[in-house]
């Protein structure tokens, strides 16, 4: 196994598609390293455009 640092930075999202039966959408990121860490955002209520400015280092 390969060991070292990651450096994730999670910005902003654009067009981001509508998920909610009414209004807008609460979008989050989440993503997986070796398909089992699951890492996550805080959810961006009603919006198309969702800020995070996330960064970590695992
Ligand atoms: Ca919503």
């Amino acid at each position: 196994m390969i060991k070292g640092q990651l450096h994730v930075r999670v910005l902003e999202g654009r067009n981001v598609k509508d998920t909610d039966a009414v209004g807008r959408g609460d979008p989050f990121v989440e993503f997986w390293i070796d398909g089992h860490e699951k890492h996550k955002t805080d959810s961006r209520c009603n919006t198309n455009t969702p800020v995070w400015l996330y960064e970590t280092t695992l």
